[in-house]
């Protein structure tokens, strides 16, 4: 290139701002191991901790956290407590969660957990080690590469982005690269495999600059906002039905907002229970699954004529197995950031993608500019939740509250922890029955106090996740509402919270075995058999013992309150057996009836 040429085209390049040099990059020197380049990313993600379990080709990790001496490596018990940790570590704090396991059966241990944080939409990084590249294809000791039992493949359908780090120089840009995936659009988790010759490799250190992978966009359809605001505000009886994707992208005062503004009442899904507060006169608490018999009197009574629907994917759980009443008469408004959810279950007519904070503050503006001209309507539906709430009752079986059956009601057992709760309190549940009680029962109040899996609906989430989310915020008593048999899942994992002395209090309701299984046996089969319940019972004190934590037998329901205050009071990992009926059987019908259709083989539609 000519001297002229040149000197035209940095003249031409730098009038359009652009960053460019034509002269040589010089050389950038080595001066960092890849692995602490990964690292650096995740101590400006804010993250403090590390969950996982060691070996071999994993060690470097390890070396490179000690040297860095920023982010604390936790020492879990079994990889899918780590990968359950991590997702109630990033669910707690709103943001990335990250665990590391070896190759070969630490990744393959780590399935459930990652699965579970892609199926509610958890930024979860899962690092996993692999043999030397060197070692690529000849029989190494747990190799998992392309060539043999391929970790990336494993991962692919349970995260977001799947892929092994092919150059140490390329670590920046592969970890901005997942990083970005994680967090945009509906979040999720993503996996990063490591070659071991790789993690020590000396690559060129760099700044980090998170406006390369993290985005500030709020995009919104201007026209479907305008048609969503005119619909609600014309709507003569509308309604909200708000998911976890008011969690996702932390929209819950705007939701309140709007709520309030046209006095709208609010059901939630399971996912978005705690989204919006169950005390407020304008909540009909959860809809679907063990939901209350308030929401279903409000969302199937054929007379909703708007529905919005706030991040939800409006699946079995959260639409009583897809009942067509819950179609509104006039206009269904589907918020999701997600496109392909749209329509998908029931047709939209009035479409709605983007961010549910974004959209949702613009329907409000527009609700404003619109209703500035008009008379005040704020007050307009409220005799009809009113009267709504009268005729329809919160819970089913409310007198059971307050039976002193022994052995204790679970509804009781709800009403004492209702009673005990400390308001800043956040509750795990688990699957099984003791979830149900829990959506039906107890009443959460504040944002993000309230968390379970029921998107994969993996038995041992609540006990982990639980010691994941304390870790991130140790100042809220953390509560894990737990069956016995989902307790004997994971509850090694008890040791791991003594040994960091995260004092979470697992109640567990000691039902003698599977009662949501025990339930079905005897619903859908007739008890023709039985293949659920313990043949001999657990002691669940010497086992809490056993770790290091506290333990309690409570078997009469005046005990409970005191006990679980001491709990909390003690700052000790304690957990409380507490003895319930195990033929009282929550109000999940809905779910039994939907299993009822899969054995027949019956069209399930709801269009
Ligand atoms: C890992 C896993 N295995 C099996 C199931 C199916 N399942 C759902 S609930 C349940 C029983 C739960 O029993 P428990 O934890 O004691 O709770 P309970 O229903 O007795 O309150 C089972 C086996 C599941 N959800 N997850
Ligand atoms: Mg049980």
């Amino acid at each position: 290139m000519g001297e002229k040429q040149k000197i035209d085209m940095e003249t031409e390049l730098a009038s359009h701002n652009f960053e460019v040099s034509l002269s040589p990059t010089p050389i950038a020197r080595p001066t960092i191991p890849a692995i602490q380049l990964l690292l650096k990313y995740l101590e400006a993600e804010g993250v403090e901790y590390i969950f996982g379990i060691p070996g071999g080709p994993l060690m470097p990790i390890y070396e490179a956290l000690k040297e860095r001496n920023v982010i604390k490596p936790i020492l879990a018990k079994h990889e899918e407590g780590a990968a359950f940790m991590a997702d109630g570590y990033a669910r707690m704090r709103h943001g990335l969660g990250v665990c590391c396991v070896t190759t070969g059966p630490g990744a393959t241990n780590a399935v459930t957990g990652i699965a579970a944080a892609y199926a509610d939409g958890v930024p979860v990084m899962i690092i996993t080690a692999q043999v030397a590249t060197s070692a690529f294809g000849r029989g190494a000791f747990q190799e998992t590469t392309s060539e043999y039992m391929s970790v990336v493949d494993l991962f692919k359908p349970i995260t977001k982005a799947s892929m092994m780090l092919m150059r140490a120089d390329k670590m920046g840009e592969t970890v901005r690269h997942l990083l970005r995936i994680a967090m945009s659009g509906q979040p999720g988790p993503v996996h990063l495999n490591i070659p071991a010759d790789l993690a020590r490799k000396m690559i060129p250190d760099e700044p980090i600059d998170q406006s390369q992978y993290k985005s500030t966009t709020h995009v919104f359809d201007r026209e479907a906002v305008k048609k969503a605001a005119q619909a609600l505000i014309r709507a003569k009886r509308p309604a909200i039905l708000a998911g976890n994707g008011v969690n996702s992208s932390g929209a819950h005062s705007e939701l309140r907002q709007l709520s309030e503004k046209l006095s709208i009442p609010v059901a939630t899904t399971v996912k978005g229970k705690s989204t919006f507060p169950e005390d407020h006169i304008l909540s009909v608490g959860v809809f679907g699954f063990a939901g209350s018999p308030r929401a279903e009197a409000c969302l199937l009574s054929g007379n909703v004529d708007v529905l919005l629907t706030v991040g939800t994917s409006l699946g079995e759980m959260e639409t009583n197995g897809w009942d067509p009443h819950l179609k509104p008469q006039e206009a269904l408004l589907q918020l999701d950031v997600d496109q392909q959810r749209i329509g998908a279950n029931y047709s939209a007519d009035i479409p709605l993608i983007g961010d549910a904070k974004t959209v949702l503050r613009e329907i409000l503006f527009q609700i404003e500019r619109e209703m500035k001209w008009m008379e005040d309507k704020n007050e307009r539906h409220l005799s009809h939740i009113k009267e709504l709430r009268r005729k329809h009752p919160w819970c089913v079986d409310e007198e059971k509250m307050l039976s002193n059956d022994i052995p204790m009601k679970p509804q009781r057992l709800m009403y004492e922890l209702g009673e005990a709760l400390p308001q800043e309190s956040v509750v795990f549940v688990d699957i099984g029955n003791s979830m149900s009680w829990a959506f039906h029962y107890l009443r959460m109040t504040r944002p993000y106090s309230f968390f379970h899996a029921i998107g994969l609906g993996p038995m041992g989430f609540g006990v982990v996740a639980s010691i994941g989310a304390k870790f991130a915020n140790p100042k809220s008593p953390v509560i894990a509402l737990v069956g016995d048999a989902a307790f004997l899942m994971n509850g090694n994992e008890i040791h791991t919270a003594c040994e960091y002395g995260v004092p979470v209090v697992w109640v567990v309701q000691n039902n003698g075995g599977h009662g949501m299984i025990y339930h079905g046996e005897k619903v859908q089969f007739g008890g023709k058999f039985h293949n659920s319940l313990f043949k001999q019972p657990v002691n669940f004190v010497a086992f809490a013992r056993s770790l290091g934590a506290e333990g309690y037998i409570v078997d009469r329901p005046e005990e409970f309150g005191g006990v679980f205050r001491k709990a909390l009071g003690s700052g000790k990992p304690t957990v409380i057996d507490v003895r319930i009926d195990l033929q009282e059987m929550p109000p999940i019908g809905s779910r039994f009836k939907a299993l009822n259709r899969y054995f027949d083989d019956r069209e399930q539609s709801s269009k």
